[in-house]
């Protein structure tokens, strides 16, 4: 049994690092943040200032290898996330990872390799919608079958705008990735084949998407349907619906009070994730602290980091490919048998 608290290093402090270092500080009981690391000091230091003071690092080993460090906070640009969460796993220390869990399948099945050799999880990846009140109430109705067998999942994620031309590779590992644990998570059920279609930007950046829209077949022989806007240009949603057998249950997570006024009727729409499941996060990382408290890990796995990241490589094949592409996943360990 761990002390009451948890001493936490965070390593990254832009957006997503920022706020999770905001919730750790001001929502989240028996965390304490004691050191911060990233490459720009002076927005290390701000965050520190904001949290009431932590060591500084510029250096993320340094931060992991801390003693006063219990667990460790992963928000670093996607491309560190599987070297930084191995060097906590080598270090036996709890780490809570952004998603994705790596670029690629290779780097995310050495962690599953590393844990598993450890014989023990200590690995949470960030797929926060699993903690959005929304989403849990969907799932829950769904499972209950109320409408019978789940059918069909399909998932509409739109993006505000963003000034950059994004590669098809970054739009499905970076945003996608959520849609995709969405759909194992809420179907409980692995996804079997792929099919990827998309828009470009524009037809002189055709490896560029724009748009996304993917089949899914699951092994129990349920479809699911996964549609990515990059660039919805009007502010961001996420909404899931499950067909069964005899009935529908979707989201409707606009989070905002409709508005009447002059003969009209409006709603705002969250500008982005941030804003959107601001309460996910706060509830994912309580739960994460919780389980670093209770000694057992909880909540989306490493196995759940790697499935996500084997079945998001098969969709860009078949992005690349232009034809359906199978999953050809390992089998799961038993280390993971409470997972996904
Ligand atoms: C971003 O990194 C997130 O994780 C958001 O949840 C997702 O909606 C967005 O597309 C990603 O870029």
């Amino acid at each position: 049994m761990m002390n009451l608290t948890v001493n936490i290093g965070v390593i990254g402090t832009g957006g997503m690092g920022g706020r999770h270092a905001r919730n750790l500080t001001d929502a989240v009981a028996a965390a304490n943040i004691v050191a911060i690391m990233d490459v720009d000091p002076v927005r290390a230091q701000q965050v520190a200032d904001r949290c009431g003071g932590a060591t500084l690092y510029t250096d993320a080993d340094h931060l992991i290898a801390d003693p006063d460090v219990d667990a460790v906070l992963v928000a670093a640009p996607d491309r560190f996330h599987a070297e930084l969460t191995h060097a906590c796993i080598e270090a036996g220390k709890p780490v809570l990872c952004e998603k994705p869990l790596a670029a690629r399948e290779p780097e995310a099945r050495k962690i599953i390799d590393a844990e598993v050799a450890l014989g023990e999880r200590l690995v949470q990846v960030g797929f926060m919608r699993q903690y959005d009140p929304a989403h849990m109430g969907a799932k829950q109705i769904s499972d209950r079958g109320d409408n019978g067998r789940a059918l069909v999942f399909r998932s509409v994620h739109m993006n505000p705008a963003k000034d950059e031309i994004r590669p098809i590779d970054d739009v499905i590992t970076n945003s996608v990735i959520h849609d995709i644990h969405s759909a194992r998570w809420i179907m409980g059920a692995e996804i079997e084949s792929v099919y990827t279609s998309y828009i470009p930007f524009s037809p002189f950046q055709p490896k560029s998407a724009r748009y996304v829209m993917i089949q899914l077949q699951f092994r129990n022989g349920a479809l699911g349907g996964l549609e990515c806007n990059a660039e919805a240009g009007y502010g961001y949603e996420v909404d899931v619906r499950i067909t069964g057998e005899t009935g529908v249950v979707q989201t409707n997570s606009l989070q905002s009070p409709i508005v009447r006024h002059n003969n009209v009727r409006s709603q705002w729409i969250e500008e982005d994730w941030l804003q959107r499941f601001e309460v996910a996060y706060i509830n994912e990382a309580q739960a994460w602290v919780q389980s670093i408290i209770d000694g057992e890990a909880t909540g989306p796995s490493a196995w759940d980091g790697y499935m996500s990241i084997l079945v998001a490589d098969a969709c860009i094949r078949s992005a690349k490919r232009g034809q359906p592409v199978h999953v050809h996943a390992p089998e799961k360990p038993a280390l993971y048998r409470n997972s996904t």
